[in-house]
């Protein structure tokens, strides 16, 4: 965020490095960026807005091997007995979150989501349950289980079986024999789908069951006049789980038909405990490509990694060896959802990149994706200093936006960014952040208490708190980091201003770096405990004689899967134009050894980058990457990285509050993943 917004009509001497023009209407916004053959699992299903998951069993994640080929492969994660009721309610009202957490947290944490499996189910139910025999006592303890565990993880799953299993097989189409099918009749269901959405409005709710893809089954058909029903009496159901538990032939010939029929309902679909006996390339092709057909079918997840992790290892029915080696049915489903699989030199390669980020960095630009969008209230001119976090399927956008009354902020949400630039712009003035000097701010969902922070400059460091990143009225009024400037930012400030504050934690401390357009980057520490309180020990981090060379804007990550901690600073090079320098370092509280940090090796200059259609700007200015993850870590890919920045129209000028930033989207070129 630049300091030329306080001197309000006064011209800086500053405006004199930026080319003085008419302001020139700005281009409207143009396409997504191309996409690119993913060679994982994940990337590849991410490509058209769908995970694909695994279950994951706590046990196994001292496993290095497994862990590996988890985080490189999947996007989404269901405990596999983690949540279940045996373990996570032994004993009435004695709750045990312990093996659930350790999947949860290890999870979120490097930006895997994770569906929720499951609440109610006749199996694995603790005796103290089954031996239930009153139906007021039964429907409370179902209301209480159902309330505490999605209470706990509120805010981390994507999808919930609510309910498991409650159809019987064979020809009758009616529910099973249960505790809760005999002591509260058919509608046990439709009170359990209830009381789950009014425990957490967030996830989508789903029936799972198996034995259910072949479309003229008995129990497919009793399913679907179940959610047939729901839908017509309003009853909350969102998504259907079809456990797809195959033989060696695979799915039936109707999987698709069924998996439309569903659709038509008006809920989602999911593939959610994949297995299919011996592993058939075809069969697994078979079923990948069925719900690629199917617009509504969100995701895919297998029952477990390797052959020997599976339920039925006896029949060999994953995609990876006992060795973890990728079987035939590995390569079969990646190119059925449309990616291809890596050869050797490029997965040797990948692994390298891996390890660290490449010294030079050269990427492609979108056009203007996010413009401004004025009303009556708010006459913007710029759009500005963006955050963003990918969550729940959607791109969650937070800016600042700048006109002659000066800064607030605006949030926004798209699934895709090619619908970047019709989302509806929410202004956050109109939620308790309120009206006055806001800007420059940065999400991230702080996993220890399960909320959203927004941190934002006020002339303090300030921040917002919302149970809910989608709901723009949630977020809580300012408050401040600091009691007041720390001491050491006054001595250096200089002619300056304090701005740009962004906050990054490890396992241990968060940190709160910022910048003072005068060369100087802060860093300030506290706990993970004691967070957002307790700030101290406000240092320098990074310095430099030339005030320009580390000016503002400053971003710190965790690059996935390495040691490695990414700085950018933003700088204004000899040009006047604003350009990205990069440091690593090993700590948070370590030194910044330079990667890419010159004029002549940027990390981002309109030098290394391409443009779609001539330069829409000369600017790569004020942005943040695109994360892995969502959480305090701020974790980011290795690789194939996307920085979303301002930029403007080189021609204009004129009052900085009134300059005509745009924001668009870099993707980087020169990435071996
Ligand atoms: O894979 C799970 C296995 O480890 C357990 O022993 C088993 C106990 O019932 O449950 C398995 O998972 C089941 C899932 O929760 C529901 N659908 C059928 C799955 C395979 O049995």
């Amino acid at each position: 965020m630049n300091p030329l917004k306080h001197l309000g009509p006064r011209r800086a001497s500053l405006l004199a490095l930026l080319a003085a023009a008419a302001l020139v209407t700005p281009g409207t916004a143009t396409g997504a960026p191309e996409a690119v053959k993913a060679s994982t699992l994940g990337a590849q299903a991410a490509q058209s807005g769908r995970y694909f998951g695994t279950a994951v069993a706590a046990g196994r994640l001292g496993d290095g091997a497994y862990t590996a080929i988890l985080d490189r492969e999947f996007n989404s994660v269901t405990p596999e007995n983690e949540m279940k009721w045996d373990t996570t309610e032994p004993s009435r009202g004695q709750f045990n979150f312990g093996p659930a957490d350790q999947i949860v947290n290890r999870a979120t944490a490097r930006g895997q989501r994770v569906r929720g499996h499951t609440l109610v189910w006749h199996s694995q139910l603790p005796g103290w349950v089954s031996s239930i025999r009153d139906a007021d006592t039964l429907r409370s303890v179902m209301n209480n289980h159902i309330t505490s565990v999605m209470n706990r993880y509120k805010g981390r799953i994507h999808s919930w079986d609510v309910v498991n299993e409650a159809f019987a097989d064979g020809g009758s189409g009616q529910h099973r024999p249960s505790v809760f099918q005999n002591l509260l009749g058919d509608g046990f269901i439709e009170q359990a789908f209830r009381a789950a959405r009014s425990a957490d409005p967030a996830p989508k709710l789903c029936y799972n069951d198996y034995n259910i893809e072949n479309w003229s089954d008995a129990k497919t058909q009793g399913v679907y006049r179940m959610v047939r029903d729901f839908k017509a009496r309003g009853v909350p159901i969102d998504c259907v789980g079809f456990q797809s538990h195959f033989g060696t032939g695979g799915p039936p010939a109707s999987f698709q038909t069924t998996l439309s029929n569903f659709a038509a309902l008006g809920v989602d679909v999911q593939i959610t405990e994949l297995d299919i006996a011996q592993a058939s390339p075809t069969a697994y092709a078979n079923t990948v490509r069925a719900c690629m057909n199917v617009a509504r079918c969100k995701g895919i997840t297998v029952w477990g990694i390797r052959d020997s992790d599976s339920w039925r290892s006896g029949e060999n029915p994953l995609l990876f060896d006992r060795g973890g080696n990728k079987k035939p049915a590995y390569n079969a489903t990646l190119s059925a959802l449309g990616g291809t699989a890596a050869t050797q030199k490029a997965t040797a390669l990948s692994t390298r990149s891996a390890a660290a980020l490449p010294s030079r960095f050269s990427w492609s630009s979108s056009g203007p994706l996010i413009a401004p969008k004025p009303d009556a209230t708010h006459n913007i001119a710029g759009i500005k200093d963006p955050t963003v976090v990918h969550y729940n399927g959607k791109y969650h956008v937070f800016a600042s936006v700048a006109g002659s009354s000066g800064y607030n902020l605006v949030y926004l949400n798209f699934s895709d960014w090619s619908q970047a630039g019709s989302a509806t712009h929410h202004y956050l003035d109109r939620s308790a952040i309120g009206a006055g000097y806001r800007a420059a701010p940065q999400v991230f969902y702080y996993a220890p208490q399960r909320l959203w922070y927004l941190v934002y400059q006020t002339g303090n460091a300030s921040y917002s708190t919302n149970p809910d990143i989608s709901n723009p009225n949630g977020w809580s009024a300012p408050r401040n980091f600091y009691s007041s400037m720390p001491d050491i930012i006054k001595q250096n400030l200089g002619s300056g201003y304090w701005v740009d504050m962004w906050v990054i934690c490890d396992s241990a401390d968060c940190y709160l770096f910022s910048s003072d357009d005068n060369g100087h980057l802060y860093r300030s520490q506290t706990t993970v405990g004691q967070f957002p309180g307790g700030f101290t020990n406000t240092v320098i981090a990074a310095q430099d004689s030339n005030r320009y060379a580390l000016f503002e804007a400053s971003n710190v990550y965790k690059v996935q899967g390495t040691n490695q901690y990414l700085l950018l600073v933003e700088a204004i090079g000899s040009n006047g134009r604003r350009y990205f320098r990069s440091w690593t370092s090993g700590s948070l509280a370590g030194s910044w050894t330079p990667l890419a940090a010159s004029e002549s090796n940027p990390f981002a200059r309109a030098d290394n980058v391409t443009f779609p259609s001539g330069s829409w700007t000369r600017d790569i200015s004020h942005g943040e990457m695109i994360r892995a993850g969502y959480d305090q870590t701020l974790t980011i890919p290795s690789c194939r990285l996307q920085y979303l920045y301002q930029g403007m129209n080189p021609n204009a000028g004129g009052d900085y509050n009134l300059l005509p930033w745009r924001l668009g989207l870099l993707t980087q070129t020169t990435s071996s993943c």
